[in-house]
């Protein structure tokens, strides 16, 4: 297992800078000093310019909003929402970007597909229990905020659906052709991950992830657009690098538009369907979202609709900040949206941007209830916890602070259209959730159960009697969400102006 770190072990820059092997001992001890002191001042410069930056924001009184919540919570989503509706020229500019993000979804998808199909030797039967070389495991999990929740790792789900009931032989050569046509497809995965990490860095994630620095979006964009990076001196290499990266995108979009009946063809495929059916395959909701639409999203001149950028998943690493002029009641303050990485390994860069913060929207997607941790977590940071429990334990956290003891508190139960969709397909909660009990199993009974978790956490931990603003959400949908957003600003803006003492 990898840890997720900007040092990863997989940094190309790192392999780069490997020290020589005749290097002697005295060498080595001075080369480590050197370069733990580089790291210190470079660590104290960042922190100086941010410290800077917190200053001027104070100085000029602008609000300081963060998104806080678990990975693929929806945060990056909310701020994309945001960004819409603040500065929608600024999604414009990026629009043309976020086509290589969605052929990166799109490729890591179908890698995800023949590689579970692949485990499974390309068939499945009525009487097929495990695959070949199937590494989950089923197993429970200790809960220790909702108590009892289980986990279905491995099970199949009590609906099954009828399986695949073809020829093994047929079925496999077909699968096998499949795997040929879309193997040059495929092999773009790795280049595509190092054009969105800017070549600095790609740490695994088995599920298709990909950590990016601030920033990407400017990279892709010059790819892009053709715009060359204001640079100090003409370096030819970069140069030379950023022609291969336009010269990937166009290939990628040229194969795409050649495969995408395969494409197609293998989303329809039946083994396909039938390990989805019986949960053997799970596929991210981005992952369903862009294989419908491949026949759009493969064509020539594709260019991401909004829909396809709020769906589109790209990891953040870090924290990002996007400042939008906010005008509300004929004033105009300027707003410092924090979006922040939720991974586990990414938890620790939070804190320095807790000070001073009014206000928090924290995202816990209610969908997640028969999913665990992510699967490119080490083992002792506990993978196997279930979402909502990790949800809530974070949730804690937050509420607990005594940095964050002021700040107008938000919640957003997201991804409710996906619980709702989750529900109605026949899932019980109570499978995942022993202590669901035998409520009924209705969304409206499932959203106010955890709605009751979340509100119980934050009236243990609430020593400032501070108000908790909740929201069902569904940040991918953009009218409901702007209404929300709306009305999220009009709540921090009183609490903002009685701090200052405005009003
Ligand atoms: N259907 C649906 N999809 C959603 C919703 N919210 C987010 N998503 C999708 O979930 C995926 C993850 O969302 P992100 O916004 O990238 O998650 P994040 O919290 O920023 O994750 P990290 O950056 O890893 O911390 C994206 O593909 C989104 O389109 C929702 O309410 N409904
Ligand atoms: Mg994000």
């Amino acid at each position: 297992m990898r840890t997720p770190s900007i040092y990863s072990q997989d940094d190309p820059l790192t392999e780069a800078l490997k020290p020589p092997e005749s290097e002697t001992e005295i060498e080595r001890r001075l080369r480590l000093e050197l370069e733990a002191e580089a790291k210190r001042v470079s660590e104290q410069i960042d922190e100086d310019l941010r410290l800077e930056r917190e200053d001027m924001r104070r100085k000029r009184g602008d609000v300081k909003l963060l998104l806080l919540g678990q990975a693929e919570s929806g945060k990056s989503t909310l701020q994309k929402q945001f960004q819409l509706m603040y500065k929608p020229s600024s999604l414009d500019q990026e629009r043309a970007s976020w086509r290589t993000v969605i052929y990166f979804n799109v490729v890591r998808s179908i890698k995800h597909i023949l590689n579970t199909l692949e485990s499974w030797d390309d068939f499945i039967d009525d009487t097929a229990d495990s695959p070949t070389s199937y590494i989950g495991g089923s197993s429970g999990t200790s809960s220790p905020v909702l108590m009892n929740s289980t986990l279905e790792a491995n099970g199949a789900d009590s609906r099954s659906a009828s399986p695949f009931q073809g020829n093994a032989a047929a079925s496999r050569s077909t699968i096998a052709s499949l795997r040929r046509r879309l193997s040059p497809l495929v092999s773009t995965d790795g280049a595509l991950a190092d054009r969105l990490s800017g070549g600095v860095t790609v740490s695994g994630s088995g599920k298709g992830g990909v950590f990016v620095r601030t920033g990407w979006q400017a990279r892709t964009i010059e790819n892009a657009l053709g715009r060359k990076r204001p640079r100090p001196s003409e370096d030819m290499e970069l140069k030379k690098s950023e022609e291969i990266h336009d010269a990937l995108v166009q290939d990628i979009s040229r194969m795409l538009e050649v495969c995408k009946d395969d494409v197609r063809e293998l989303w329809a495929n039946p083994t396909v369907k039938a390990l989805i059916a019986r949960r053997r395959l799970k596929l991210d909701e981005w992952s369903e979202f862009f294989l419908r639409h491949i026949t759009r999203v493969a064509a020539a001149d594709y260019v991401p609709s909004t829909d396809d950028i709020l769906h589109a998943r790209i990891q953040t690493m870090g924290v990002a900040e996007h400042i939008f002029d906010v005008n509300i009641h004929g004033k105009t303050v300027a707003w410092h949206l924090f979006d922040v990485g939720g991974a586990r390994g990414q938890r620790h860069t939070w804190v320095p941007y807790f000070d001073d913060a009014n206000a928090i929207i924290f995202v816990a997607p209610v969908s997640a209830f028969d999913q665990v941790n992510f699967a490119n977590l080490p083992v002792e940071e506990d993978p196997r916890t279930n979402r909502i429990d990790d949800s809530l334990q974070l949730f804690t956290q937050i509420c607990s602070s005594p940095l964050l003891k002021n700040v107008h508190l938000v919640l957003f139960l997201n991804k409710t259209d996906l619980l709702r969709s989750k529900l109605d397909n026949g899932l019980k909660v109570q499978k995942y959730i022993t202590s669901f009990g035998n409520r009924s199993n209705d969304y409206e009974t499932v959203v106010q159960y955890f709605r009751a978790h979340f509100l119980q956490v934050h009236r243990r931990n609430n020593e400032n009697r501070r108000v908790l603003y909740t929201h069902f959400t569904s940040v991918v949908d953009t009218k409901a969400t702007q209404r929300i957003i709306g009305n999220v600003r009009d709540s921090i803006f009183r609490g903002y102006l009685q701090s200052a003492a405005l009003v």
